[in-house]
Parts: C-alpha cells; sequence; structure tokens
C-alpha cells in the first residue's frame, strides 16, 4: 500500500515537473469572418454540416456566452490589444470609419480611428519578442499600408490589407469593382490557378507556415475570409444542400451552407496537419468568429434569402442584440484543458492576456481576463461583473447603441431616443420580452453602470446631425 502511495506521489510530481518544464505552446488562432452564433453543427446549426469542427469541440472548452464586437475590425482591435473598442476609439470598420451623417439620420456617428495605432504593442509584438514566429494568413483590416501586420508584430503576411473582404473566393481573388468600383486584390497568393478557391489557399498557406517554424514555436492568426460576403461556395456542395434543405429549417441559404462546409474541411485539414506533424500535443487551437452572423442579402449568391439566420438568437451583425456579438468560441489546449462546455460570458479581448499566460509570459493592465482557469474548469466563475458593448454607428440591423450585460441582465441604451431595452437572458436569450417598464429600478441601476463604464473608457459619443430631416429615418432595428 506504501509502495502504491509512493508510486503515485512520483507520478504526481513527475507530471508537475514535465508541465513546468513544457516548452511554450504552439498557438494557432483561427478567426472566421462573420461566423454566427448557431452557424456550426455543435452550437445547434441544422442545413449546416460542419463535423470537423465538432469534433474538435468534442476535445475542447466550447463556450456558449463568447462575445466580440459586433463587426469586424473593431473586435480584430481588442484581439491584439486586448482593449476594449470603445477605449480604443475604433468602433467601425475602416471602410465605414468616414460615414459621418446623412440627412436621413438623426444622429452623426461618433467618429471611429481606423488605423491601429503604433503606441500600442500588439499580441504578436508580445509574442515575437518572447521567440516566437508570428505570422497573419488571411484577413487583417486594421489600417491602410502603413499599419499592416508587419509594422504590428508579424514577421509573415500573406493576404493582409486594409481591405475587410476579397472581391471573389475564386483565384484571382480580384475583380472588377464590387465594392464601390474599388479594385481589390489578396496580396501573396500569385501562382494560384483557375478554380482555386481562397478558403482553401489560405489553409495551404497557414500549413506552409508551420512546416517553416521547426524548433520555433509559431502564432498563426489564421484569419479567415470565410464566410463574409461574397457568398461563393463550390457547386458540388451547393447542390448538396439545395438537395438537403426543408421547411421549417433555421438555416436556409445552401451557398452559405456549402462555404461553411468548405471550411469545416480546411479547419479539418489544418487540425489533422498538426496532428501529421506531432505538433498537435503541444499547440494550443482557438476557433472563434469575429462577430455575429450577417443577416441581409446576399448578391453574389445568387439568391435572395438571408445569408443565415441567428436564433434563437435576435437579429445579427451590426446590432447589440445577441445575434449581432455572441459568437462560437472553441479552445483546446492538450495537457491544460479540461474537454467541456462552459456558460461564462467571456469577451474577445479576454484572449489577449490568456495568450499571452500560456506563453509565460506576465499578465497586462487591460481591459480583458485570463481564461486560464475556465480552460482548466470550464464549470467555473471569472471575478466579473459585466461585460459592455458601444456601437455608436448605424447599419441595417441597428441604430447608434450601448448595451451592458451584468449576469443574466442585459440592457440596451438607444441613443436617437436615449430608449432602454432590459432583457433577462436566463429565461428570454432571444430578448422578446422587455422589461425596462416593468423592473425600472434595475433599468436605471444597469444604466448608471453603463454611464460609468463610458466615462471610464472615454468612449467617443454620437451626436444630434443638424441635416436631419424628420420622416426620413433609415436604419431601423
Ligand atoms: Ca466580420
Amino acid at each position: 500500500m506504501k509502495r502504491l502511495l509512493l508510486l503515485a506521489l512520483c507520478v504526481l510530481f513527475l507530471s508537475q515537473f514535465s508541465q513546468a518544464e513544457r516548452s511554450p505552446p504552439n498557438i494557432l488562432f483561427i478567426l472566421v469572418d462573420d461566423m454566427g452564433w448557431s452557424d456550426l453543427g455543435c452550437y445547434g446549426a441544422d442545413l449546416h454540416e460542419t463535423p470537423r469542427i465538432d469534433r474538435f469541440a468534442a476535445e475542447s472548452v466550447r463556450f456558449t456566452n463568447a462575445y466580440a464586437m459586433s463587426v469586424c475590425s473593431p473586435t480584430r482591435a481588442t484581439l491584439m490589444t486586448g482593449k476594449h473598442a470603445a477605449r480604443l476609439h475604433f468602433t467601425i470598420w475602416a471602410e465605414g470609419a468616414e460615414g459621418g451623417g446623412t440627412k436621413y439620420r438623426k444622429l452623426r456617428e461618433a467618429p471611429s480611428i481606423w488605423n491601429l495605432p503604433h503606441t500600442e504593442t500588439t499580441l504578436a509584438k508580445h509574442l515575437r519578442d518572447a521567440g516566437y514566429l508570428t505570422a497573419l494568413v488571411g484577413k487583417w483590416h486594421l489600417g491602410d499600408w502603413q499599419h499592416y501586420p508587419e509594422s504590428h508584430g508579424f514577421e509573415i503576411n500573406i493576404g493582409g490589407t486594409n481591405w475587410g473582404a476579397p472581391q471573389t473566393f475564386w483565384w484571382p481573388y480580384s475583380g472588377s469593382g464590387r465594392f464601390g468600383d474599388e479594385f481589390r486584390y489578396v496580396p501573396h497568393l500569385e501562382f494560384g490557378k483557375p478554380g482555386e478557391y481562397l478558403t482553401d489557399r489560405l489553409t495551404d498557406e497557414a500549413i506552409k507556415v508551420m512546416d517553416r517554424s521547426e524548433k520555433q514555436p509559431f502564432f498563426i492568426y489564421l484569419a479567415h475570409h470565410s464566410v463574409h460576403t461574397p457568398i461563393e461556395a463550390k457547386e458540388a456542395d451547393v447542390e448538396h444542400f439545395d438537395a438537403k434543405l426543408r421547411e421549417g429549417m433555421n438555416h436556409r441559404h445552401s451557398v452559405y451552407a456549402a462555404m461553411n462546409k468548405n471550411l469545416d474541411d480546411n479547419v479539418g485539414r489544418v487540425l489533422d496537419h498538426l496532428k501529421e506533424r506531432r505538433l498537435d500535443e503541444n499547440t494550443l487551437v482557438i476557433f472563434a468568429s469575429d462577430n455575429g452572423g450577417y443577416i441581409g442579402v446576399d448578391k453574389a449568391s445568387g439568391r435572395d434569402n438571408p445569408v443565415t439566420n441567428n436564433a434563437p438568437l435576435r437579429s445579427g451583425k451590426g446590432s447589440l442584440y445577441e445575434g449581432g456579438i455572441r459568437i462560437p468560441l472553441i479552445i483546446r489546449w492538450p495537457g491544460v484543458t479540461k474537454a467541456g462546455i462552459c456558460d461564462e460570458p467571456v469577451i474577445t479581448m479576454d484572449l489577449f492576456n490568456t495568450l499571452l499566460s500560456a506563453a509565460g509570459l506576465s499578465a497586462h493592465e487591460t481591459d480583458g481576463l485570463d481564461l486560464g482557469p475556465l480552460l482548466k474548469q470550464p464549470d467555473s466563475k471569472l471575478k466579473r461583473d459585466a461585460l459592455f458593448f458601444h456601437y455608436p454607428h448605424y447599419y441595417h440591423t441597428t441604430t447608434p447603441v450601448s448595451a451592458v450585460r451584468s449576469r443574466e441582465w442585459k440592457l440596451l441604451e438607444f441613443f436617437e431616443d436615449d430608449r432602454l431595452e432590459l432583457y433577462n437572458l436566463a429565461d428570454d436569450a432571444g430578448e422578446k420580452r422587455d422589461l425596462a417598464r416593468a423592473m425600472p429600478e434595475k433599468a436605471k441601476a444597469l444604466r448608471e453602470q453603463l454611464h460609468t463604464w463610458r466615462s471610464s473608457v472615454d468612449a467617443a459619443l454620437p451626436a444630434p446631425n443638424p441635416d436631419f430631416k424628420p420622416g426620413k429615418a433609415k436604419n431601423k432595428p
């Protein structure tokens, strides 16, 4: 008995020792664009098929209450800096940052930057300085050429520009003016061939970077353009989903479903490569989306129904209802993560300190926390009372708005008329029953909490639009 006890103690000691002596993990951060919370099989999709990501999720911590900003660039800025988009004054994507007001809008939008300042020390800079090979493969969308990934700590940049979407997902990925007659292209993807699809190619490029890193740990930020517009997919996959489509399904867009399937194939391919190279045991893999699913129509798809549906959540990209900000988030770090479901509310800037900590670096004073405790014990809690959101802009799903989520309570404050909406997410995740009138004290307390936070980060606010013509208001959610 004593011998057994001694043996057990030795095993425990050795496992602790090997943990402490582990070399810093490789980091593969797969960020997808505009994927909705319920677009994956493991999050409840019906038409879509994502078996590889679902299997990966089963080996990982899968977050059910993970949040991002409601549009692209602000979320990407939070990932790189750990700071809230409102604190950075980076609250809209580049192309939208110069929007201002029109006579049909009651408010002038708040000013927003669109170049990530070089005064920020990005996650990539920290990791590069710690000895990582750092690579951005795919979408950047954090500024003009002087603010490209190379200037923010990435040694390799394949595809990153100031543009938020490619002209097309088909090689040569450049086109003839879909985005306001602008000629867009995806750099460093020369020597492709007709029929080549962007998500396949970006996966190939990420694999090449992995193979190049040899003994150096890598940080690969594989930021796929998929499943953002233009909604384009392989014909055979589209036919498969056309045949599968049934009345009553939440998801009804076969081309989008096909795009998700291709993405799933590619996530599987990159995970297979990690395993083949025997890198999987020491690679922390994150899969996340940058905002909620897009619920507009995309003409490039040739279909006239909305791209996706974030049901059971309300609304989509742009909005601060749950469908606009709640995202899929899955993290696997063999030897550290305990596979399971985590219901604790988390937000994209948490990943900054989480990854610094994983690399053995000290945490920084930011707007995010280290999710390490949740990775080890998915049912544990963070010491945080509330998450905040600020989108002082228009989109087809919203007017300018701020929001706070404090445990099960969610308050939205709309700037056009100072209207408050209050929801209890515990029994109303779809935000159908506004309790603001029924519970004025609760609404008031949350509004005060929201205002205190906005002041603390010096959030930029929208202003009255002197050119506004009443009766022509657009952008009603
Ligand atoms: Ca996006």
